[in-house]
């Protein structure tokens, strides 16, 4: 088989995102074969490798056709948008995978009071994301100076090197650590599926579309769960009510007890006691709550 008939994909070689991207990926059913580089990932069963990389370069493998899709926050790939206009113009955020949240935010010494964007008029603002900070400064009628630094962003308006900084921030003990304060929030990021807007016509393309699918699935039923439970006929309306997520349920009859249903129900997120407990009440019995793995409509 030509190489080119393979679908691959790229996500970082060690970092944040790693893990939960392969987690995802196996579940999506995919198994690669670790080669001793550790570059390249040959996938067994399906038609799809891997290629382990630094985050920053996955917009543009993805962009020269050197891969088919990436798993990569949405802050790089819009910044990669917004910096590389020719060839960022042709990539598409595909899916949102609910992992590596964080957001891009502008923050500023402790003392500094913050009100609204036009006090950071003529400020200097330090960040590794030039891009996405001049839109958001553009869209924002601000007029301030972008002072671009690869890493330890934070440390810069101790440094004197910078009034302000905009980074990224998860649960901001960071920011309390350097005496900064969180001002505004430029985007929310978390992982995405990257990919051009056009899928390849050939058999990657098919490849690419059962992998979709696949991803649907999984990440549908990711946080639900299945309840099943006994319920009397005339308590089915209260119970139902009391489904976390309001899901419609499924019933059958019960062999020997014409007043009872067996109730099925698949609700978006988890079940907690109290739920569980308020619905006995109403007199549901022998209750199950199940993690759910796949599901294919
Ligand atoms: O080597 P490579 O270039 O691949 O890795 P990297 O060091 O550039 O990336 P990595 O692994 O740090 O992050 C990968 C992606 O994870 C980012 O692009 C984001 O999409 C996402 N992510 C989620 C985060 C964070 N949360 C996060 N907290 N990326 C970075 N941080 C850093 C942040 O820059 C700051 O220094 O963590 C610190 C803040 O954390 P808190 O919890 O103190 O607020
Ligand atoms: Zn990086």
């Amino acid at each position: 088989m030509k190489s080119r008939d393979r679908l691959r994909i790229a996500m970082q070689k060690s970092g944040r995102l790693t893990e939960p991207a392969q987690d995802l990926l196996s579940r999506c059913g995919l198994k690669f074969r670790q080669s001793r580089d550790k570059l390249f990932c040959f996938g067994e069963g399906e038609p799809v490798d891997l290629l382990l990389v630094r985050d920053d370069d996955i917009p543009g493998l993805i962009a020269e056709g050197v891969c088919d899709l990436g798993i990569v926050g949405r802050n790089v790939l819009r910044e990669y948008q917004l910096t590389h206009a020719s060839n960022g113009d042709g990539l598409d955020e595909l899916r949102p995978l609910g992992f590596g949240h964080c957001r891009l935010s502008i923050a500023l010494p402790q003392e500094d009071d913050y009100a609204e964007p036009s006090q950071l008029r003529g400020q200097r603002i330090a960040t590794s994301y030039p891009g996405l900070l001049g839109e958001w400064l553009r869209e924002h009628d601000v007029d301030a100076r972008v002072v671009m630094l690869a890493g330890s962003v934070e440390i810069a308006p101790r440094l004197g090197t910078a009034d302000a900084i905009c980074d990224l921030v998860s649960s901001g003990a960071t920011l309390v650590a350097n005496q900064l304060r969180e001002a505004a929030v430029v985007v929310q990021s978390e992982a995405v599926l990257a990919g051009r807007r056009e899928l390849p016509l050939d058999e990657r393309g098919e490849i690419a579309e059962l992998l979709l699918r696949r991803l649907d699935g999984v990440i549908q039923v990711r946080d639900s769960r299945l309840i099943l439970m006994q319920v009397p006929r005339d308590a089915l309306g209260e119970i139902t009510r009391l489904l976390p997520g309001g899901p419609t349920p499924t019933l059958t009859s019960v062999d020997g007890a014409p007043d009872q249903v067996l109730l099925q129900a698949l609700c978006a997120g988890s079940v907690s006691w109290r739920q569980l407990e308020d619905m006995k009440r109403a007199g549901a019995r022998d209750m199950l709550v199940l993690p759910v793995e796949k599901m294919l409509a």
